[in-house]
């Protein structure tokens, strides 16, 4: 049995893309897995956040990943902050990472891109030393991903062997988990951009929570190509290519088996074959949400989850902190 962990910031409603990218995949793994799953708020901070909106967030990111499928019996899910572990160990794994590595990391550099230096916040630099410390602390084998994320899974590994090296041989190495198909959903508006569920353009992106009217008029409207030919060519077709992706990851149909079904068929039809078959994924989804979201129960089993994970990472932290000489050893 392997342990997993992964995260998902509460920075808004989740896309399409994080479904297919990883939530879908989290579901898959806990069957035969030691799986932790995190609602990573102090990672949402990092830029600013409306207050309420983030508390709203933070229930309705807990209610989408049970609904899709994590089951509390198997999976462990809380919410970052009420572990403080993670802040502990996020600074001390601060003191080992070096300026310029961070500074070097494609989100940083995206995400402070722009703006003067003034309004850049600190954390959005020291952001994966807080990530490689939700990792570390669960003894995680492997971190199921979406593409976007490589980079901060080769610093998590780096620093892991960092800090063995230099103090003590404490933690796990992680590997990242990248999924063949999917792990890069593209913009609808524009498909040489992710997908991102904090795009200004609303149709850009289709939120796992969009109604069935939203989804069909979002994807009709989708960027495709004027040659008319439904064909997987991510160079020269990448609107098309996406949304055989798309439809492919929500039907368990290969681009193969799409290709065929759609030979002959125009865009229109196309549309609407992979608008059904999003429906048919989220429909459900949006239905258990709906139960969920002010349920007690949501609350018992953030507060069971957050026991759970405080439980292990503070073993962890321990070993962390005499490792590093961090507070003292009592004299009897
Ligand atoms: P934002 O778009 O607001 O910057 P995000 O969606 O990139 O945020 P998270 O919500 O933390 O960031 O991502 C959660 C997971 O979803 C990560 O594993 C990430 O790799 C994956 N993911 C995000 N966008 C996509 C996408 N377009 N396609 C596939 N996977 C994605
Ligand atoms: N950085 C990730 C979110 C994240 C994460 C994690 C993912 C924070 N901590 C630990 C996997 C494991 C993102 O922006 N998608």
């Amino acid at each position: 049995m392997k342990t997993i962990f992964s995260g998902i910031q509460p920075s808004g409603t989740l896309t399409l893309g994080n479904y297919i990218g990883a939530m879908k995949h989290f579901t898959e793994m806990q069957e035969d897995n030691n799986c932790y799953f995190c609602i990573v708020d102090e990672h949402a901070i990092t830029v600013p956040q409306d207050r309420l909106a983030l508390r709203n967030n933070i229930r309705s990111l807990a209610s989408l990943y049970l609904a899709s499928g994590i089951d509390p019996e198997k999976s462990t899910l809380f919410i970052q902050s009420e572990v403080s572990a993670h802040t502990q160990l996020g600074w001390m794994l601060q003191c080992v990472s070096y300026i310029g590595e961070l500074e070097r990391m494609t989100q940083f550099k995206e995400k402070s891109a722009g703006g003067e230096k003034e309004g850049v916040s600190a954390g959005l630099l020291t952001y994966p030393p807080l990530m490689a410390s939700d990792i570390l602390l669960y003894k995680t084998d492997i971190v199921p991903v979406g593409d976007d994320q490589k980079q901060h899974l080769e610093l998590t590994r780096n620093l892991a062997q960092r800090f063995n090296n230099k103090f003590n041989d404490i933690f796990t190495v992680p590997e990242v988990s990248i999924p063949k198909e999917g792990a890069r959903i593209m913009s609808l508006q524009d498909p040489t951009k992710k997908m991102s569920k904090s795009d200004e353009n609303q149709k850009a992106f289709i939120s796992m929570l969009d109604d069935e009217k939203k989804i069909l008029k979002k994807i009709k409207s989708a960027v495709t190509d004027s040659d008319g030919i439904v064909k997987y060519d991510k160079e020269h077709k990448p609107g098309v290519s996406n949304l055989l992706t798309i439809e492919s990851a929500c039907s368990g149909l290969s681009i193969n088996e799409l290709e065929q079904k759609y030979e002959g068929k125009g865009y229109g039809d196309f549309k609407q074959g992979v608008a059904e078959a999003v429906i048919n994924i989220l429909k459900p989804i949006q239905e258990r949400y709906k139960t969920l979201i002010d349920s007690e129960e949501l609350d018992n089993i953030l507060d069971t989850g957050a026991e759970k994970a405080s439980f292990e990472a503070n073993k962890m932290l321990r070993k962390a902190k005499k490792a590093m000489g961090l507070g003292r050893v009592k004299k009897k």
